[in-house]
């Protein structure tokens, strides 16, 4: 008796154990799935999700953003619907959520079928969107009955955050939800509109086109005065050709400064303030930097300053160099600061025991980005040379060469959203040392 009970015992945990085996597999693999869209967790979507309307009449839709564990800080937004069943309000096609966006970056952009514009919270950094916000209002018109026409987003979509855990050039936008529209022949006295129970949740990624109407019959296009869809002239910056990270031989005799591991914010594995080990412009067009570098004595007194360049290492994702010191800079304990352009000026930590006519290596150092105007701080001048610059889906609106070069921070070659949400990132310190 005693062993059957024993066996019994045996048999039960072997059954318990095969049951919990799946249970266990299958709770580790939903996880997983939830901790995969963690990583991107921001929503766009077109309310009320479902709008029955008569033909001929005025409807609104909400563009909504949810941004998850996101903090967004711009929007890109593109919406796609079929021009010959629904068209925009001639007088008022797109209303912006200024509370929640104060600054229109660009457009709005009317082409057939399409809307697109880019809005921002501005250069606030306490401003980003953190809960469910309403981003703009679409003032739309049934033009012709059917059964079914949907609005949605189109492939163009993007969403910028100033989250820890995101990068400046992140694209943070995982789920875009459509709204559908009926449009009956007899005019209904008010358009009803319906939650829909379930909205068909749609990666992002794969929009549906909408068809091309099949029968042709001309909606009149509204009389609204479009903007112009001025594509930016898409001159890519030449590349200078690479070979410069060839760190030139110290002279002998010379006292020299050697700067290894030197981290510009925005480039390579340079991270951001927000995000100190996160990544940025892989192949920066400039790897050639100046670099200044100040000596301090230890009462704080500028005693020289000089210049220098420092290469870009592909490998590394940092910056390197040996910069000769002036001869007149004598052995001694002393502050080192270093100050790139475009980049605040920041003090290597501790003392450098200099030591002369010998190779001297200053501690590793990390410069912040943004300071657009080089004057060893960040704000609203900065904030508006790259708004003049901002070119993503329009020309630029006060833009030269000069600062297009100054405000393109994250040195690919374009002042867009990169630019701009890295400058927001990196707001939280605002004065170079
Ligand atoms: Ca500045
Ligand atoms: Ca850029």
């Amino acid at each position: 008796m005693k062993f059957l009970i024993k066996h019994k015992l045996i048999l039960t945990t072997i059954a318990i154990q095969l049951i919990a085996l799946p249970l266990i597999l299958f709770a580790v693999k939903q996880q997983q799935q939830t901790n995969t869209k963690a990583t991107a967790g921001t929503t766009l979507s077109l309310t009320p999700a479902s709008v029955t309307s008569g033909l001929g009449q005025n409807f609104s839709l909400d563009v909504m953003i949810n941004p998850g564990p996101n903090l967004v800080s711009l929007a890109k937004i593109e919406i796609i619907y079929d021009p010959s069943k629904v068209t925009l309000d001639p007088t008022n096609p797109v209303v912006v959520n200024a509370q929640a966006f104060p600054q229109v970056v660009e457009g709005p952009i009317y082409t057939n079928g399409k809307v697109q514009v880019t809005i921002s919270i501005g250069s606030d950094q306490s401003k980003v969107i953190q809960t469910t916000s309403k981003v703009l209002t679409l003032n739309l018109k049934a033009a012709a009955v059917t059964n079914e026409t949907s609005v949605s987003f189109g492939p163009d979509n993007s969403i910028y955050s100033t989250a820890p855990g995101d990068r400046s050039d992140e694209n943070v936008l995982s789920t875009t939800i459509p709204a559908s529209i009926k449009i009956n022949a007899a005019p209904t006295p008010t358009p009803t509109t319906q939650p829909s129970p379930t909205p068909t949740i749609r990666p992002s990624a794969t929009p549906t086109p909408i068809p091309p109407p099949s029968t042709p019959t001309p909606t009149p296009r509204p009389t609204f005065t479009p903007t112009p869809t001025i594509r930016p002239t898409n001159t890519p910056t030449p590349r200078p050709s690479s070979g410069p990270t060839t760190t030139p031989a110290p002279t002998p005799g010379k006292t020299v400064f050697k700067i290894n591991g030197l981290k510009l914010h925005g480039l390579g594995k340079g991270g951001d303030s927000p995000n100190p080990t996160g990544g940025g412009t892989q192949n920066p067009l400039r790897p050639n930097r100046t670099l200044s570098v100040e000596i301090y004595n230890t009462s704080g007194v500028l005693v020289t300053s000089f210049n220098g360049t420092v290469a870009y290492n592909l490998t590394t994702g940092d910056f390197s160099g040996s910069i000769d010191a002036p001869d007149s800079v004598i052995s001694e304990r002393y502050l080192i600061k270093l100050k790139s352009p475009f980049y605040l000026r920041k003090q290597v930590s501790g003392f450098l025991s200099l030591i002369k006519g010998q190779v001297n290596t200053p501690a590793q150092t990390t410069l912040i980005a943004g300071d657009v105007n080089s004057d060893n701080t960040l704000n609203i001048a900065d904030y508006a040379i790259i708004m003049g610059c901002y070119s993503d889906l329009a020309a630029p609106r006060n833009c030269d060469p000069a600062k297009k070069l100054s405000a393109d921070i994250s040195d690919d070659g374009k002042v867009n959203h990169d630019d701009y949400n890295l400058f927001i990132r990196e707001l939280s310190v605002q004065q170079g040392e």
